[in-house]
């Protein structure tokens, strides 16, 4: 892993600029995933026990030969692509504080890992079959650390996924009591312990937005705030209170370019919320009613259709899109955007889509303010960053 000397080995600062590095997720050794407190995976359009244990070689084989496919796309592109390590996800998970029958897998480096700026973050996450996560990485994690002393490298606190993290009456609600409740933010973690899911935050330069979720809580957004803060950011908690099982901002609310979000019509953003942007010129741009109908979707696909809009940004102009969602690239061209296609239905029922699957390492571009009417940004500092000098002692709140 060499780098010029300016830019440093891992630097994104948002989740537009010109990619030059990345990790696509890999199916190998891929596992259905537990029923547990913080999850209850259903079959689609049926009452059958979802599956358990090891996914069959041939759906395996179908899912990576598409995330073979973006790799290939993105290294023609001139792009770098690295891949997670091997990891047996078929072995079950025990600690002193809970057990799970086996793991999941490694398709989604985005919900577990995040870069921002300089730094490595590696998010607590939310669900036991995920603790170790984040080890499949670990062996890039480290090139990375040890190629470049500019790089920062965070462990976010592991919680206890023991029985007090979660409310298991939640997955028992009725549709009426969650309708009443969606302003409460309460879902199936309790607010104990820091819980956070990588892929609930979004990166806007010198902003982070970050969803309350049922993968995310207020002691994790308070965490990444506490951490991000000194280091120069401002992180701001954000809500779609019509989703009633909101995971994962990126089928929700997804930035493009600087001043561009595509929105989800069924999810508008809290309205307090969407000030922060229409007060600084920005255009939230509404996705188009996805291809696939719910019942159309994979059967073992725990995610929402709206991972027609899961795509991901190689730069402000250009864009990959999932090869039939035909309406959002009409769109996306319309606006002046390069769509790049390719086939990636077969990765859904693994959690997500194209952003999902891909951890930008290296991007171009620094810092930049985006939201300057937001005023009172703090000074950049903690991180070595591009201005190359430390907080000094103290900077910390
Ligand atoms: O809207 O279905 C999917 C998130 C995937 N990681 C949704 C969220």
């Amino acid at each position: 892993m060499t780098t010029s000397d300016e830019t440093p080995a891992v630097n994104a600062w948002n989740e537009w600029d010109p990619l030059r590095e990345v990790v696509v997720g890999s199916a190998a050794g891929a596992c259905y995933e537990p029923v547990e407190p913080g999850n209850r995976p259903r079959v689609r359009g049926s009452d059958r026990p979802f599956p358990t244990g090891p996914k069959p070689r041939e759906r395996i084989a179908r899912a990576e030969e598409e995330l073979d496919g973006l790799a290939a796309l993105l290294e023609s592109r001139g792009i770098v692509v690295r891949r997670p390590a091997e990891h047996d996800f078929s072995r079950p998970v025990s600690t002193p504080r809970f057990e799970v029958a086996n793991q999941y897998c490694a398709v989604c480096p985005r919900d577990v890992m995040a870069t921002v700026g300089n730094g490595i973050i590696e998010a607590t996450m939310s669900r036991r079959a995920r603790f170790f996560e984040y080890e499949p990485y670990r062996p890039l994690v480290y090139g990375y650390w040890e190629s470049d002393p500019r790089v920062e490298w965070t462990v976010a606190p592991k919680p206890t996924m023991g029985p007090e993290m979660y409310r298991e009456e939640f997955w028992e609600w009725p549709l009426e009591e969650r309708y009443r409740r969606m302003h409460e933010s309460e879902f199936c973690v309790t607010q104990d312990q820091v819980v956070f899911d990588a892929a609930d935050m979004s990166r806007l330069g010198r902003d982070i937005i970050v969803q309350e979720s049922m993968t995310t809580n207020r002691p994790g957004i308070r965490w990444l705030k506490r951490h991000l803060e000194p280091r120069g950011f401002r992180v701001h908690p954000v809500h779609f209170p019509l989703d009633h099982f909101p995971s994962h901002i990126d089928c929700t609310f997804v930035p493009l370019a600087p001043g561009l979000v595509l929105t989800n019509p069924e999810r508008p953003i809290r309205d307090g919320e969407r000030r922060m942007f229409t007060e600084n010129g920005w255009k939230l741009v509404e996705a188009p009613q996805p291809v696939l109908a719910d019942e159309q979707m994979p059967e073992y696909c725990q995610s929402s259709i709206w991972l027609s809009m899961n795509v991901l940004s190689l730069s402000p102009t250009t864009v990959v899109c999932e090869e039939r969602e035909r309406p959002l690239q009409e769109l996306l061209s319309g606006m002046g955007m390069e769509v790049l296609t390719v086939p990636f239905r077969n990765v859904f029922e693994y959690g997500g889509s194209l952003h999902c699957a891909t951890w930008d390492i290296r991007r171009d571009g620094g810092p930049e303010d985006y939201f300057p009417e937001l005023g009172g940004l703090p000074e950049l500092g903690g991180l070595p960053g591009p201005g190359g000098v430390p907080a000094p002692a103290g900077a910390g709140r």
